[in-house]
């Protein structure tokens, strides 16, 4: 990550197992985030402006907002593809685009 790249904020509570999910593949990437801590009920209406559905976790690096931990895992492994989360002979398979 540059200086100049906005420091990626993960919101979520860690209660939640799609947060967690984010977080292992962070932990694994080696990828060092901010979180707020955020339930999804009673959001209050600026996270529901950024997450219309109101869930969590919301990944937020600048203008860039992903409000899907499978979005954000597929964001990663291209952003940040070292260490793979798949190995090739997984990623060439078309089961591989659906786990998750
Ligand atoms: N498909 C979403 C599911 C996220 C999700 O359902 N999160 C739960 C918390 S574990 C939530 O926000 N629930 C609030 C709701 O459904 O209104 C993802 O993978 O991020």
């Amino acid at each position: 990550m540059t200086d100049a790249a906005p420091r990626p904020i993960l919101h979520g509570s860690n209660v939640s197992p799609f947060v967690r999910k984010v977080r292992v593949a962070l932990a694994f990437k080696g990828i060092e985030v901010d979180q707020v801590q955020q339930i999804p009920f009673g959001a209050p209406p600026e996270y529901v402006a950024k997450s219309p559905l109101s869930k969590i976790p919301l990944w937020e690096e600048g203008d860039l907002l992903l409000p899907d931990s499978s979005v954000i895992l597929s964001y990663l492994e291209h952003r940040y593809p070292a260490p793979p989360l798949l190995s090739a002979e997984r990623t060439s398979s078309p089961a591989s685009t659906r786990a998750g």
